[in-house]
């Protein structure tokens, strides 16, 4: 060991959990075991993720989901651990899947008080081709005497009291954040099995040269959305193009470097292809939760994502994210076009 001390107070999630339950003298400790079941799912998934190539989990599992995504053996895998640890935590009433049409209800805990969205393998089209793909999560609490059904989720992101991501990449990294609280991110550490507080209160830039869409649908997107991407290109300083096609990967280093990300709806895809849910919501609330991350989140019609209350479970949605100046670029844009306040 050299002169540093080496720091031996590490801050698991689990501890971090913990702790956060005893500030909350009325908490009962069910969200915190939620929580833990949360965290459970996340190592699970990336134990299988990791292996993957190894016990020929690639590949395609022959089935289809509701969103007609072609399922992945991992998208199924992913999807039956996360349901398995939501239900057996005990805390959960009803739980959205993207891999599942219908919401599921455990009636076996009639008085849980949680409802759990998630999308769990997303990002999974590029599995095969080692692209990091990722969990995306969001946790809402019932109100007294709900029934727990699909109707207890179609709440806009504000009443969420937790949302976040995991990318499973070269390790698992962790970003969540709760009601009124900082946006943490916490890597796994393989040896202890444990996620490690390795970033705390994450801030993302206040602006950064960097774009991060799909721009094979170009010639779909509406007028505003050309002007924006065409003024990036045209800059002083040009902006870089950065886009993986994972959203928790191109969410992830947006949060870390600053830039914009952006799945606009368009001509061909009205209601754009990314879902409120389970993907928009818990990214927004990441980005801009109380503006404690500094960062902005805004639909195709330069609402506050947050704020957006889903028509259905699957219900899609346009979104641009990312550093609180470049996404005001786009407001200001689309403004200029009479679209938005
Ligand atoms: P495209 C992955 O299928 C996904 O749902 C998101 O993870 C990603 O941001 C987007 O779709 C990529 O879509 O049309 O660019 O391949």
């Amino acid at each position: 060991v050299g002169s540093e001390r080496i720091n031996t107070d590490i801050v698991t999630l689990t501890r971090y959990l913990n702790e956060e339950q005893t500030k909350h003298k009325e908490a009962t400790g069910d969200f915190t075991l939620l929580c833990h079941a949360l965290q459970f799912s996340f190592k699970s998934i990336a134990y299988y993720i990791r292996r993957a190539s190894l016990i020929n989990l690639g590949g395609l599992a022959g089935s289809s989901n509701v969103t007609g995504d072609d399922q992945k053996k991992l998208d199924v895998i992913g999807n039956d651990v996360f349901i398995a640890a939501m239900r057996s935590s005990g805390r959960v009433r009803v739980l959205v899947s993207e891999e599942e049409e219908e919401a599921l209800v455990f009636d076996e805990y009639p008085e849980a008080r949680y409802a759990v969205m998630c999308d769990p393998i997303d990002g999974s089209s590029n599995l095969d081709a080692g692209v990091s793909v990722g969990t995306i999560f969001g946790v809402f609490k019932l109100p007294i005497g709900a029934k727990g059904t699909k109707e207890d989720l179609l709440k806009p992101g504000t009443e969420l009291v937790a949302a976040g991501f995991t990318m499973y990449g070269a390790s698992a990294q962790l970003v969540m954040t709760m009601r009124g609280g900082a946006v943490n991110g916490f890597t796994m550490d393989n040896a202890l099995g444990e996620f490690i507080l390795t970033h705390p209160d994450m801030r993302i830039p206040k602006k950064r040269a960097i774009y991060s869409c799909n721009e094979g649908n170009s010639k779909y997107w509406e007028e505003p959305v050309l002007e924006w991407v065409n003024s990036l290109k045209q800059a002083e300083k040009p902006y870089s193009a950065r886009y993986i096609g994972s959203m928790v990967a191109d969410a992830y280093r947006t949060l870390l470097y600053g830039g914009i990300f952006a799945y606009p709806a368009d001509k061909k895809s009205t209601k754009g292809k990314l879902r409120i849910l389970y993907e928009c919501a818990p990214m927004a609330m990441v980005f801009e939760n109380d503006w404690v991350a500094g960062g902005q989140a805004v639909n195709s019609k330069m609402q506050r994502m947050i704020e957006v209350v889903p028509e259905h479970i699957h219900d899609r949605s346009g979104i641009f994210m990312g550093s609180y100046d470049e996404v005001q670029k786009v407001i200001d844009i689309h403004k200029k076009h009479g679209v938005g306040a």
